[in-house]
């Protein structure tokens, strides 16, 4: 895993050799349904404040106002659970977004009671629990990746890192990293959503080599490449930062 780790942080900063952080406002970003359950329920709160956060049985995804062209690195932190309100549902991560039928969505659910037949968590359309990434293309889903019992744990939060290089995608979250060759949605907006879940998501971030877009014009490339001391600093936030940690 720490092999795969290093070969992955190389993969970045061959990326982000010439880097730009892509200024994020989550009050700005659009307000749908949940990828797979199509359904929009429950309020985003915490988006002034860049914590976009759903609480109780909620649905809904929260995705960029902005729409990226070809590499990005995106990354940030996810808790499933609040101290209020013990669920076990799903939160997940979507990128390549054109819209709820064009998308690729990296869900995770916990079971509560593994090996029981009660209390399972809701699934995503396509039947996958534990964590799976999911490409829908034109209303039709398919399983790129699924491990079917790991699952979250209450009181964690977990990073996650979800980058293109080219043909490439890396996909890290929590203690699990993986690439895959896909090239359905190069270009596409970015966000979070959850499905009959509570979940708070934090430290949002994107990164895109050479080019920055402007959120007032986001198909126009802007020369004010930040440099690599702005990306290197967001490299070691993300050595530091724990892989899993527990929520204090
Ligand atoms: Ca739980
Ligand atoms: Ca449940
Ligand atoms: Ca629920």
């Amino acid at each position: 895993m720490k092999k795969a780790l290093v070969g992955f942080l190389l993969v970045l900063v061959s990326l982000t050799a010439n880097a730009a952080i892509i200024p994020i406002d989550t009050s700005n970003w659009l307000q749908l349904a949940g990828p797979s359950n199509d359904r929009n329920t429950g309020a985003w709160v915490g988006l002034k404040g860049q914590k976009p956060e759903k609480k109780g049985n909620s649905s809904g995804s929260l995705v960029s106002d902005f729409y990226l062209h070809g590499d990005f690195i995106f990354s940030g932190f996810a808790t499933p659970t609040s101290t209020e309100f013990d669920d076990n549902d799903i939160i997940g991560l979507v990128f390549g977004w054109q819209d709820e039928q064009n998308h690729y969505r990296l869900g995770w659910t916990q079971t509560q009671r593994p090996g029981t037949d009660d209390d399972k968590s809701t699934k995503d359309i396509t039947g996958r629990t534990g964590l799976f990434l999911i490409q829908e293309f034109e209303g039709v889903s398919s399983t790129l990746f699924n491990i079917a019992d790991l699952f979250w744990q209450d009181d964690f939060t977990y990073a996650f890192e979800i980058s293109r290089q080219d043909e490439l995608l890396n996909i890290l979250f929590g203690d699990i990293s993986f690439t895959l060759d896909n090239t359905t949605f190069v270009d596409g907006r970015v966000g979070v959503y959850t499905e009959s879940q509570t979940a708070r998501f934090n430290q949002l971030n994107v990164i895109v080599p050479d080019t920055v877009f402007d959120p007032a014009n986001p198909v126009a490339k802007i020369s004010e490449p930040i440099g690599m001391a702005v990306f290197l600093s967001g490299l070691l936030l993300l050595c530091a930062a724990p892989r899993v940690s527990r929520k204090s």
